[in-house]
């Protein structure tokens, strides 16, 4: 298929490489020039790359560039066509979602929520999990696009819905995130060996996904970003939102934002979530490492 991929960030990036992979004629933009994409052409403006292209994916940070993509000078409106689908695999906010997607179909085009879960190796793999919105008729049209970058698609329902669900997985991951880095920190303060009580996670019903990716770089402290500190803030602000829109009370999410702004303020932004421990650690005075600090 031609594709105009638009977002060559850490995800984007490998993505897109997966879908020139495929055999698909992928054009890439990206707004700061240079990225590139081995076999893929590279087009000027977000206008420019759809011009030709059956479907426009995008990847991008968060709402406010989603919406200045599609629909700001030079953006994908300009060359929209009857018949044309638009993806957006970037995490943003539902309600947004549903407005750029009326906005496009009163084009004649269509519109998928294509949110992911699967980190940057998922992405490099081509192993992503996809939670969709959308009708059956458009994700059908995108079969061959979803089983070059990922393993699996859930569709979630009509328009919105991906992003509620990708909300909805990310505040989990959060919060599983915090438990097991106060966690972490509490052990650590009262002399027990961190490496330890992994071990022991790792073969009790407290075992999860999250804690059996994050603990060997966690023990190492090794926060080199996989997914930076500064989106996971960014999907808890748009779950806060979204929650305050559906007269929603999240008080444990509500206490991890404030740490998760704590760690911007020392500087951590571009880290791993999992930085949020070094918050911990600073305010217990301790450090946690494979052995008893
Ligand atoms: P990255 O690696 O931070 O990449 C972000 C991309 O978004 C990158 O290509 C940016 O372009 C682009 N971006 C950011 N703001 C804008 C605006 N305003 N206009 C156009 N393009 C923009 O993120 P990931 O690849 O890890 O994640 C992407 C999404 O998937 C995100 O929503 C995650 O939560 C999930 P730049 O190179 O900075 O010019």
């Amino acid at each position: 298929m031609r594709v105009a991929f638009l977002g060559l960030g850490i995800m984007g990036h490998a993505m897109a490489t997966n879908l020139v992979r495929a055999g698909h004629e992928v054009t890439v933009w990206n707004r700061t020039p240079g990225k590139l994409v081995e076999g893929a052409g590279v087009a000027p403006t977000p206008a420019a790359a759809t011009q030709g292209a059956e479907v426009v994916w995008l990847c991008v940070s968060d709402t406010a560039a989603v919406e200045t993509i599609l629909f700001g000078p030079d953006g994908v409106e300009q060359s929209l066509l009857e018949g044309m689908i638009i993806a957006d695999s970037s995490t943003i906010s539902p309600s947004a979602t549903v407005k750029f997607a009326e906005r496009v179909r009163s084009k004649g085009a269509a519109y998928v929520d294509a949110p992911m879960t699967g980190s940057k190796i998922g992405a490099a793999n081509g192993t992503l999990i996809f939670m969709v919105g959308g009708d059956e008729v458009t994700l059908d049209r995108l079969g061959p696009l979803f089983a070059a970058m990922g393993k699996k698609i859930f569709r979630m329902g009509p328009i919105g819905k991906g992003q509620a669900t990708k909300l909805a997985m990310n505040l989990q991951i959060a919060l599983i995130f915090e438990g097991f880095a106060e966690a972490l920190t509490l052990a650590t303060k009262l002399g027990v060996d961190a490496r330890q009580l992994v071990s022991l996670i790792e073969v009790t019903m407290v075992r999860s996904g999250v804690v059996e990716y994050k603990a060997p770089f966690v023990l190492q402290h090794d926060f080199t970003a996989n997914f930076p500190l500064r989106l996971m803030h960014k999907d808890i602000l748009l779950a806060l939102d979204a929650a305050k829109e559906a007269r929603v009370k999240l008080p444990g999410l509500e206490t991890v934002e404030e740490i998760y702004e704590m760690a911007t303020e020392d500087g951590h932004r571009d880290l791993d979530y999992a930085a949020t421990l070094s918050l911990l650690e600073k305010w217990a005075g301790v450090q946690v490492k494979g052995e008893a600090a």
